[in-house]
Order: C-alpha cells, then sequence, then structure tokens
C-alpha cells in the first residue's frame, strides 16, 4: 500500500486511521470498530482536531482520581489498544493499575491479539482471558458483563476508553467510578461518567501519562481538592458550546 505523504492536509488523521485499519488487519479491532472510529472523528473535526483546555481539564480530575483509586483498572477494547497500546502500558506502570481486556464484540482470538499486542509493549499481566477467574456484572446484557473477580468487578476506579453507553451505565449502577475518553460529548458514556475526557484518545492518552507523572508528587488532600472543583456536566455542555462556536466561525469565515 502507498504511504501517506507527510505533506497531506489531513496526514495526522489519515495516519490515526491507519493504525485502526493496522489493528484490524492484525485481528485487534473488530469491524464495527473502524465505523466507531468514523463517528470518532468526525467530531474530532468538529472540536478542531487538538486537545482543548477542557479535555486538559478533564485530564487533570481524571489522574487525580486513578492516583487516589485503591483498586484502579484500565479495561481495553480493540480500539484502544490498536490506537495507544505504548500508552496504556506506561499509564498501567505510573499509576500503577491493572489492564483487563473487555470487549462489545465477544471473540476469544482478539482478546488473544490484543493481549498479545500489550505484552509486545511490556506489560506483564492482562487480565480478562483466565475463565476460573470470571463472574458477572449485574445488569449488563453485553458480551462485557463478563469480568475478572481481581479486576473490573473489584475495582473501585475503572477506566473505559472508546465505550460503549450500556456498560458505562452497568459500572456506575454496579458502584464503580468510570471515567472515559469520547469524542462525542453527547453519546450515552459520555454523558453517564463520572469524568469524560472528550478528546481523541490517541492524543488523550498520551495526555493522561503526563498528568499521572505530574500529579503522583502531589498530595492526597490536593488531589482530592482537584476532584472537587471539577464537573462533568459543566465540561460536557461547554464541549457542546464549543462545537457550536466552530460552527458558528465556520460559517462566517468559511
Ligand atoms: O473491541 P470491541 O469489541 O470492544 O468494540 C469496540 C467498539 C468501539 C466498536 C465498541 O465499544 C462500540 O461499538 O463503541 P460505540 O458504541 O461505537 O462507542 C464508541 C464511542 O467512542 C463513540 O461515541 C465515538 O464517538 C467515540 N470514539 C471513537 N473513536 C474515538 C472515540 N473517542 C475518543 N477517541 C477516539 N479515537
Amino acid at each position: 500500500m502507498e504511504l501517506i505523504p507527510a505533506s497531506h492536509p489531513r496526514a495526522k488523521s489519515l495516519l490515526i486511521r491507519e493504525k485502526l485499519v493496522n489493528g484490524f488487519d492484525s485481528g485487534i479491532v473488530a469491524k464495527e470498530g473502524l465505523m466507531a472510529h468514523g463517528r470518532g472523528e468526525a467530531f474530532d473535526y468538529l472540536l478542531g482536531e487538538k486537545t482543548s483546555n477542557l479535555a486538559k481539564k478533564s485530564t487533570q480530575a481524571a489522574a487525580a482520581m486513578l492516583l487516589l483509586a485503591k483498586n484502579p483498572v484500565i479495561s481495553v477494547n480493540g480500539n484502544i489498544v490498536a490506537l495507544s497500546a505504548k500508552e496504556i502500558v506506561q499509564l498501567s506502570k505510573i499509576i500503577p493499575a491493572k489492564v483487563e481486556v473487555n470487549i462489545f464484540y465477544a471473540s476469544e482470538s482478539r482478546k488473544k491479539n490484543i493481549v498479545l499486542m500489550l505484552k509486545k509493549n511490556g506489560i506483564k499481566t492482562v487480565l480478562g482471558l483466565d475463565r476460573r477467574k470470571q463472574t458477572k456484572i449485574p445488569k449488563l446484557d453485553s458480551a462485557r458483563r463478563i469480568v475478572d473477580k481481581n479486576g473490573i468487578f473489584s475495582a473501585d476506579v475503572v477506566l473505559v476508553p472508546i465505550e460503549d453507553g450500556d456498560r458505562t451505565i452497568a459500572l456506575k449502577k454496579f458502584g464503580k467510578k468510570v471515567i472515559t475518553f469520547d469524542l462525542n460529548p453527547l453519546s450515552r458514556t459520555a454523558q453517564t461518567a463520572h469524568i469524560t475526557i472528550v478528546d481523541n484518545a490517541v492524543r488523550g492518552m498520551a495526555e493522561l501519562v503526563q498528568a499521572c507523572k505530574k500529579l503522583s508528587k502531589k498530595n492526597e488532600s490536593a488531589l482530592k481538592k482537584i476532584i472537587r472543583n471539577y464537573s462533568n456536566k459543566k465540561n460536557l455542555s461547554e464541549n457542546i458550546i464549543e462545537i457550536k462556536k466552530n460552527l458558528t466561525r465556520r460559517a462566517i469565515h468559511g
């Protein structure tokens, strides 16, 4: 396949797309994951394809929540591993947090490929494959209800990037604090999570790694203050207004 020229005006976006396509070719991403990425891309376009100050604010709150957690878990699916395997491993080491593979479109071989990819990036243990440790999240019908007893099931904080709405709702009902990356501020996941980082997970995961590194030097009360001063509802509303502003600017100035 011909390479994407660096001079192409949309090179960055096309390169991110390539990561998903490569992830699909290596049995990590579901077919539906390619479409889900397309929806994300559209919102990224409307948001200006950069990490906003609003996203940075959410990232600070997310880092504080993950660092304060007693049993944090990073839940990974095909899309996030294709996009950010290296950052997932870095993040799991800094917090520190367990990593669990948990996918919507059930496939044992895809789960194995996801774990393999993370191991190639330097992680030792990924939960989610061992049937003897499996249990269920109540009030959830999708394949994502099957979780590890020592992972998502017993977590207090779960990071669920690029997520479907049903599980976010079920996790919240089950008493978990939920953090997500979602480019669509209107989605059920975005609206339900405790902290929604409205940013492309490719950029956002790298930001979260840096934020966790910095904030790991702060004490508990400083971290709690960051969370107290954060409102997810307000952040989402401001993101929607930002899209409106961008569209108005384009309508007027072209
Ligand atoms: O690997 P699996 O089987 O677990 O499947 C993963 C997908 C993503 C297919 C599955 O979770 C799914 O169907 O998700 P949804 O319901 O399409 O929701 C994905 C959400 O993530 C949408 O709101 C998208 O706008 C958003 N999104 C897509 N790509 C990105 C994103 N948000 C941040 N960064 C992205 N790169």
